[in-house]
């Protein structure tokens, strides 16, 4: 009779456990990476001091899914904060189901009835309006533009120090062809009357009451003499679609160039002011520094001296969206970098990339210009000629001469980051 053997016993055991053991940090691995957005960590090449900012290229955060849309990185839930993964960058516009989400507010709408929805235009006007859909649809000209939606906080995770408020990574930004009714066109309709100073937007979203207090309602005004008035649009779609749920269905405001906290989403009021907007989110907050770059310090904050004036236009930012640093690339190889750029004050007539850390550069290839406010790919061809280390670097430059700064920013909201961005990149033997 022959024994049970016991070391195969204990060895398909020990393998047993073993494969458990790779299996469970494999997984585990897995897991880190896709929070980190599967991208390296870019090195501290020049700029980040201090401990902890967000080496990632995207947010640091679990992969979530919500109605109409893709996994995109959870920052929160509520209210809910989602931020695009690197990869949808790649093209012109992105995609309405990866688009970053951002609400201020728990109670967001998530059915929209449009047999009952409204936008009403009211306040200082000769005729007050209550508008269907089909009304926005059918009784105003549409147009279209392509812009760029920013969060005021993208890459706030960079600060130092850091600040609070959501830990963007790059991704709280997002291309699309927004199409919908003029909102000078609505005013028109309306007739705004003298003595009129700016209009306030609100939409359907409220927070926990009472209904006085700053949480209860979002809501922002512009001044009727700023001239983006002119270009902006009440949008009912995005990239030929209705506007998914999360990103303002059934219409939202769309002011080209500025930020996006501006940029209201499920928009229901329409109210024409006479006198300044004293609500929270117009009056005291998305405020910055009155200084070049929106640019101050811990200190001077702290003694008080920092005068603060509305949030605007988005500065000139560009991305290397590939190659992002998950492999080495063999030593020879011609190999395509592409990315994005854009600035809220003209359109990108330069894109200028460098392979030692921003010391030289030289021009890409820009994509196909969709109009001043959107985003414009650029891609070059790299051969790297020996192996190691590569700081890539990129620099955009629009029409109206403004360049990207090789310097981070600092003020207390953690807004209006444009600094030279930089993918580290090695170079393997390809012998
Ligand atoms: N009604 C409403 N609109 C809003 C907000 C909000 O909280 N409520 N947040 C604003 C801010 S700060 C941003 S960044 C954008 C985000 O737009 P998105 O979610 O479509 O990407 O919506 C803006 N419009
Ligand atoms: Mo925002």
């Amino acid at each position: 009779m022959k024994e049970e053997k016991p070391e195969t016993l204990t060895r398909r055991f020990l393998l047993k456990i073993f494969g458990g053991v790779v299996a469970y940090f494999g997984l585990n691995k897995l897991n880190s990476a896709l929070a980190q957005n599967t991208s390296q960590p870019v090195q501290p090449l020049s700029g980040f001091t201090g401990p902890d900012p967000n080496p990632y290229w995207g947010a640091v955060g679990p992969f979530v899914l919500y109605p109409q849309k893709l996994p995109l990185i959870q920052l929160a839930d509520r209210p809910v904060l989602i931020e695009t993964p690197r990869p949808y960058f790649l093209t012109p516009f992105t995609p309405n189901a990866a688009f970053y989400v951002r609400w201020h507010l728990d109670n967001i709408p998530n059915a929209v009835n449009l047999s009952e929805w409204r936008l009403f235009v009211g306040g200082n006007v000769e005729k007050p309006l209550s508008l269907s859909m089909s009304d926005l649809i059918n009784k105003f000209p549409p147009t279209t533009v392509a812009a760029v939606n920013q969060c005021s906080g993208n890459s706030r995770s960079r600060f130092q120090p850091r600040v609070p408020g959501a830990q963007w990574g790059n991704g709280s930004m997002g291309n699309a062809l927004m199409t919908g009714v003029r909102l000078k066109d609505l005013l028109d309709a309306a007739g705004v009357k003298s003595g009129s100073l700016q209009v306030q937007f609100e939409g359907l979203d409220c927070g926990r009451g009472p209904k006085d207090n700053p949480s209860y309602k979002y809501k922002k005004s512009l001044n009727l003499t700023d001239s983006a008035i002119d270009k902006t649009l009440v949008a009912y779609e995005m990239n030929g679609e209705p506007l998914p749920m999360l990103n303002g269905f059934p219409a939202r405001l769309v002011v080209p160039g500025k930020f996006a906290t501006y940029w209201i989403k499920a928009l229901t009021w329409i109210r024409v002011l006479t006198e300044p907007d004293t609500n929270f989110w117009t009056k005291k907050a998305y405020r910055v520094p009155n200084t070049p770059r929106g640019n101050t310090t811990p200190d001077d904050v702290k003694e008080g001296c920092v005068e603060m004036v509305p949030i605007g236009m988005m500065p000139v930012r560009s991305f290397i969206i590939s190659p992002d640093g998950s492999g080495k690339i063999p030593m020879g190889m011609a190999v395509m970098i592409r990315g994005i750029a854009f600035s809220g004050y003209g359109r990108v007539i330069k894109a200028e990339f460098s392979d030692d850390n921003g010391k030289k550069w030289q021009d890409t290839k820009l994509g196909t210009d969709y109009g001043k406010y959107s985003f414009r790919t650029w891609e070059t061809v790299w051969t790297p000629k020996n192996t190691g280390n590569y700081a890539l670097a990129v620099r955009a430059t629009d029409e109206k001469g403004n360049i990207q700064p090789d310097e981070g920013v600092w003020n207390p909201g953690g807004y209006l980051w444009n600094k030279i961005e930089r993918q580290e990149i090695i170079v393997g033997d390809s012998k």
